[in-house]
């Protein structure tokens, strides 16, 4: 079983500024639209829609060399998510964040750890999300938000919930990496991170890798979350995200995953991130998104 709740809320954010991109402000959209709530409710759930954290898209146009661009906004609606998915667990309600770019984990986690001391994390990605506004060269938070998490980062970001809730980056593994920085590469390394390379699931298969993601973000922790950022499979497969990398997971590689998360039990919370209808083809992206959701919930085949 993979939840301790029969209750999901599911919670949108219509954020694109961490990606500096439009069209994956219209996430939350396209993926209710693909029928997430239907589908999770066959599954004998009962899920209740929290609607849109709102999300001022008007703003100023930054500077092109701004380390963290649209910081203050991001700050703000992470601030206010972080609320809202503490106060849904709080009730008792599996939360279920649906972006939006994915800085949007930074509110995410933050709320969660509110509740959950010890968190472990996956962190599903063609990125590791683990620059600061000392090494980004885009200067776009969605770059930042797992470094922001482990505590590194600009003070209002790290700050949110509380400084001192952050992951244990023993407990926080990578899936589906392929396109590193040079200053992440470091920060990886110096934090210990496990990551698992597209080399890493070729070479020993998807089962092998989830059995050591789960051993390490089940080890000594209260439950863990996954933060599902579509750009980590294929584009061929997931073609609406702003920042496509060849070579990624496949359609069937990511559903075994969610697969066996949700046989393995302990998940406490979930983000669905990155999906752009803009840039999307024939809504596969976000169907592919409410494909995984139905697998992480637990719809099997036979
Ligand atoms: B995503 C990048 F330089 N590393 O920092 C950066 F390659 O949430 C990409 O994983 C970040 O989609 C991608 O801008 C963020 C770049
Ligand atoms: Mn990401
Ligand atoms: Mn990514
Ligand atoms: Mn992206």
């Amino acid at each position: 079983t993979t939840k301790n709740s029969n209750d999901i809320s599911l919670v949108g954010v219509p954020l694109q500024l961490g990606a500096n991109r439009s069209g994956v402000d219209m996430g939350p959209t396209a993926i209710r639209s693909s029928n997430i709530q239907a589908r999770l409710e066959a599954l004998g759930f009962r899920v209740s829609d929290c609607g849109d954290i709102e999300v001022n898209r008007l703003q100023d146009r930054c500077d092109p060399d701004e380390k963290l661009k649209y910081l203050a906004e991001i700050a703000r609606v992470n601030t206010k998510l972080a609320e809202v998915v503490a106060q849904e667990m709080g009730n008792g309600r599996f939360p279920l964040v649906i972006g939006g770019d994915h800085s949007v984990a930074i509110g995410t986690i933050k709320g969660v750890l509110q509740h959950v001391n010890k968190l472990g994390v996956i962190w599903f990605d063609a990125h590791t999300d683990v620059n600061t506004e000392f090494t980004t060269a885009s200067g776009h938070i969605h770059g930042m938000s797992l470094a922001v998490l482990l505590g590194h980062g600009h003070p209002s970001l790290t700050s949110i919930g509380g400084a001192h809730k952050k992951l244990d980056p023993r407990n926080v593994v990578i899936i589906g990496a392929r396109s590193i920085d040079p200053g992440e590469r470091l920060f990886l390394k110096e934090q210990g991170i496990r990551v698992f390379t597209m080399y890493d699931i070729d070479k020993y298969g998807m089962k092998t890798v989830m059995d050591e993601a789960l051993e390490r973000v089940s080890a000594g922790t209260d439950g863990f979350h996954l933060s599902l950022d579509l750009d980590g499979m294929d584009p061929r497969e997931a073609p609406g995200v702003g920042t496509p990398v060849e070579g990624g997971i496949s359609y069937r590689e990511s559903h075994f995953a969610m697969e066996y998360l949700h046989e393995h039990g302990a998940l406490v919370s979930a983000e669905i991130v990155e999906v752009n209808p803009m840039l999307d083809v024939n809504n596969k992206t976000a169907k592919s998104a409410v494909d995984l959701a139905g697998s992480l919930f637990g719809e099997r085949i036979l």
